[in-house]
């Protein structure tokens, strides 16, 4: 579907709901997102300034995710409407996509276009769901996959994890790597991999004990002694950021059935169902979406964060498909690159402003400036070299050091520019006798001084080869003075001349 045909009306609470597709993803092309259905979502009156919970689902292909999702609209109406019977209740005319067979069904991200509207200490929340193309497990396009498990992490605040049958080996496996890839973009965005982890066990056959606290056994079991094998999974478990439900088998109607209805489940899936159901939709206002330093996040910011998200992700090939290592490798390169020029954006500023002043100005040369600007160029390159791992890191370098040298080249210009229209304006001050009023910077006596060596430098053109203004400015005043009055640049030989004793 074309993201433009996928018009929503004004109030999303009262229109007729229906799933639209948040990031397209075409095999061996790349993920798209779907600005229209962001702002009509997220950046919404009704969403944009209030706290958000974004339910995702992802996990194996054709395991019944769309299904679920089907189930949890059903619970989240029932929610807010206060109808105990949402299990039974009207359905949603649209839905989720939801089929049998072995073709997979779902693509890319698909986002329930209403927000279900709960309250919370006084307040409301938006909750949204979001449906998640197929695995976790590499696929046949990895790259596609991964960034769109990547995506799904970042943005959900409650993610459901579902697997088959019980939680295996490969599940931990692959959860691990994409943890660590969502590690690695979420650092640089503050964000963590996973704020909620839900593992959601599909027809659990053995020993018949479901639900929750045989889920939580399960995971007790399957996780043991895992800290060395997966640290991230452990940090989860850890943290208590994660818990486990266990499903029965559905019967065999629902398995190969496209709508899944009440009637034809099996009477302990249909119970098991219903808390699950329950337990998520009425647990969705703790799981507000927020900052890993803890700060909520509003569907506005939210919006402008997936944005940026999905921009990072779609401008780079990250080369998931040869090995997992390599993209965290390029993502750590990604950050040390970006918080380098940030640091150098942050020393040009500060030089900026400490020498905004005239004075400030005159005791640094644009020389020393240049040696100043350099140094912490070569500090920040030397650094980089040594912390930058990716293979074709020497190409990365170049591209980077005329990035960077192009910015300290432009402060240099407008900093030797404002150096020599400061020192103009110095001579103006001199020669109309202002300086004596300068007071505390250079004291009357000293300016008296300075007017007679000026002075005398007027009329001769030479330089003034004493050294008049204690700690500051120093020999050569006159000359350039008389010299650079009334231009706007000096001629850079002239400017390399030590005009003034320099504070450094
Ligand atoms: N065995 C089994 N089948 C289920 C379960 N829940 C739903 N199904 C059925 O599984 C089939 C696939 O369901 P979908 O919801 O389309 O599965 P999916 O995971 O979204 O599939 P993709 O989006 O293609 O990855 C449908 O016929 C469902 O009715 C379950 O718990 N167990
Ligand atoms: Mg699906």
């Amino acid at each position: 579907m074309n993201s433009l045909q996928q018009k929503m009306p004004s109030d999303i609470c009262s229109a007729e709901a229906k799933p639209l597709q948040l990031v397209q993803a075409e095999p061996s092309r790349d993920i798209s997102l779907c600005p229209e259905v962001l702002d009509q979502c997220l950046n919404h009156p009704q969403v944009k300034n209030s706290p958000v919970c974004l339910i995702s689902v992802m996990g194996e292909q054709r395991t019944g995710k769309s299904f679920l999702l089907n189930y949890l609209i059903q619970g989240m109406q029932g929610l807010e409407s206060k109808d105990a019977q949402w299990m039974t209740g009207g359905r949603a005319q649209q839905r989720f996509q939801c089929a049998p067979g072995a073709e997979s069904i779902t693509k890319g991200l698909w986002i329930w276009s209403r927000p279900f509207i709960l309250e919370r200490n006084g307040g409301k929340v938006a909750v949204f769901l979001v449906d998640t193309e197929g695995s976790i497990s590499p696929g046949q396009d990895k790259e596609t996959n991964a960034k769109l498990v990547a995506l799904s992490m970042l943005l959900s605040s409650h993610q459901i994890l579902n697997v088959s049958r019980m939680l295996k080996q490969t599940d931990l496996e692959c959860l691990e790597m994409f943890l660590h890839i969502a590690e690695e973009i979420g650092e640089y965005f503050k964000m963590e991999p996973v704020q909620h982890l839900n593992f959601l066990v599909r027809d659990w056959f053995y020993p018949a004990t479901f639900g929750k606290k045989a889920g939580q056994t399960h995971l007790t079991n399957v996780t043991q002694n895992i800290s060395d094998k997966y640290p991230r999974i452990w940090k989860i478990l850890k943290n208590q950021q994660a818990c486990c439900y266990l499903l029965p088998f559905p019967g065999k109607k629902v398995a190969s059935s496209s709508n899944g209805k009440p009637e034809d489940m099996d009477s302990d899936f249909y119970q098991y169902l219903h808390d699950y159901i329950t337990d998520v939709c009425s647990s969705a206002t703790q799981h507000v979406k927020k900052h890993s330093d803890g700060q909520i996040l509003t569907g506005g910011k939210l919006a402008e964060f997936i944005t940026r998200l999905s921009h990072q992700l779609t401008k780079k090939e990250f080369g998931f498909y040869s090995s997992f290592d390599s993209i965290a490798t390029e993502l750590h390169d990604m950050r040390m690159l970006e918080a380098a020029k940030k640091e150098l954006e942050d020393f040009v500023k500060e030089q900026d402003t400490s020498t905004k002043s005239t004075f400030a100005s005159l005791k640094t040369l644009p020389e020393t400036m240049r040696k100043r600007l350099s140094d912490k160029n070569d500090a920040i390159i030397k650094h980089l070299k040594e912390t930058l791992k990716s293979p074709g890191k020497s190409q990365i370098m170049n591209d980077f050091e005329k990035e960077i040298q192009k910015i300290v080249k432009d402060f240099q210009d407008s900093y030797r520019k404002r150096f020599c229209g400061q020192t103009v304006a110095l001579g103006g001050l001199v020669g109309g006798g202002i300086l004596a009023a300068a007071g505390g910077i250079v004291g009357i006596g000293v300016a008296a001084t300075v007017l007679t060596l000026e002075a005398a430098a007027m009329a001769t053109g030479a330089t003034v080869g004493a050294t008049v203004v204690g700690g500051g400015i120093g020999a050569g005043i006159g000359a350039l003075v008389g010299r650079a009055k009334g231009k706007e640049t000096v001629p850079e030989e002239e400017e390399k001349k030590p005009l003034f004793q320099d504070d450094e």
